[in-house]
């Protein structure tokens, strides 16, 4: 794991919900010391800055399309991004900004061939227009990159299906609107739900979704924080109690790490607005190092 080229990217991109502040989500997890303690582990890293993103103010608060047009600019810009990032022989480590960023740079990771996701999150963002409560279009990105819902985002990067049903694992679910509950249940798609780590353990769950995972050279990791549990991770736009535990969560990318076959991470959903002094900010960097290879003993 060690000696990586990594570049950061940073997506400040608020428009996918509705809570003001995650747009400050790159600054915070700069602050925090993120390129400084992935360098201790041995890593080479560039920071690549920040992306253009539309201020929020800036864009018309009454667009029916919630921002559609400028999220799809936004994650065809960190489409393009991540595949120059990957030519340049260079991991990307996008900082978010919300989920909907994924669309973009996930996209970029299946474009290099086969990827399998790991989709680390409190909700199942695996809505659409029609099964949506809120119009949000954070709780859409999973949807959009198996082909499904809004054809302005299920083209981001160019139009086609990013990934089937069988490439995808959500770990830590616990918290699915209705119409996308039944949705998630068709798919087919592998949820790792709450109540499967209670009940088996997550070292435990975590080798089935690796086991899962298996055939797959390389491993996007998408991390929504909202997934750890807000007692530990209070920054963040939708907090849902019971949620991983610290070690838990740390148990999550020490096993990645193992595996050898990290290729891209996205960590969103931080808002510092709604944080305990960088304390989300500073947890989501710890468990970045455990992803790259830092080790107890
Ligand atoms: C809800 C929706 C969501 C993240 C909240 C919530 C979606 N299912 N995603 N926080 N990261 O609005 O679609
Ligand atoms: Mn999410
Ligand atoms: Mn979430
Ligand atoms: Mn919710």
């Amino acid at each position: 794991m060690a000696g990586r080229r990594v570049q950061i990217i940073g997506v400040p991109m608020d428009l996918g919900q509705s809570q003001r502040g995650v747009d400050l989500g790159p600054g915070a997890l700069r602050y925090a010391g993120l390129a400084t303690e992935l360098r201790r582990l041995g890593h080479e890293v560039v920071d690549a800055g920040n992306l253009p993103v539309p201020v929020r103010d800036s864009l018309d608060p009454a667009d029916p399309g919630r921002y559609r047009k400028a999220i799809r600019q936004v994650c065809d810009m960190l489409y393009r991004t991540c595949l120059q990032a990957r030519k340049d022989g260079r991991m990307p480590v996008v900082l978010g900004g919300d989920h909907s960023l994924a669309m973009g740079s996930v996209a970029g990771s299946s474009d290099a061939g086969r990827v399998g996701l790991l989709w680390i999150d409190a909700h199942g963002d695996f809505n659409t227009p029609a099964s949506s409560l809120s119009g949000n279009v954070h709780g859409m990105p999973l949807a959009a990159l198996l082909g499904e819902g809004d054809p302005e985002l299920v083209g981001i990067g160019g139009s086609r299906k990013r990934l089937r049903a069988e490439d995808v694992v959500l770990l830590g679910v616990r918290d699915l609107d209705p119409a996308e509950r039944e949705r998630l249940r068709a798919s087919g798609i592998c949820a790792l739900t709450m109540r499967d780590i209670d009940e088996r353990g997550m070292g435990q769950v975590m080798c089935e979704a690796l086991d899962r995972l298996a055939g797959y050279d390389r491993l996007h990791v998408s991390l929504d924080v909202d997934a750890i549990d807000p007692r530990e991770a209070p920054g963040v736009g939708t907090p849902v109690p019971g949620g991983l535990s610290y070690r838990e969560a740390q148990l999550v990318m020490e096993m990645i790490a193992d595996t050898g076959r990290l290729a891209a991470l996205d960590i969103v959903e931080i808002n510092p607005i709604l944080d305990d002094r960088n304390r989300t900010a500073r947890l989501a960097v710890s468990l970045t190092a455990s992803l790259f290879g830092k080790r107890i003993l």
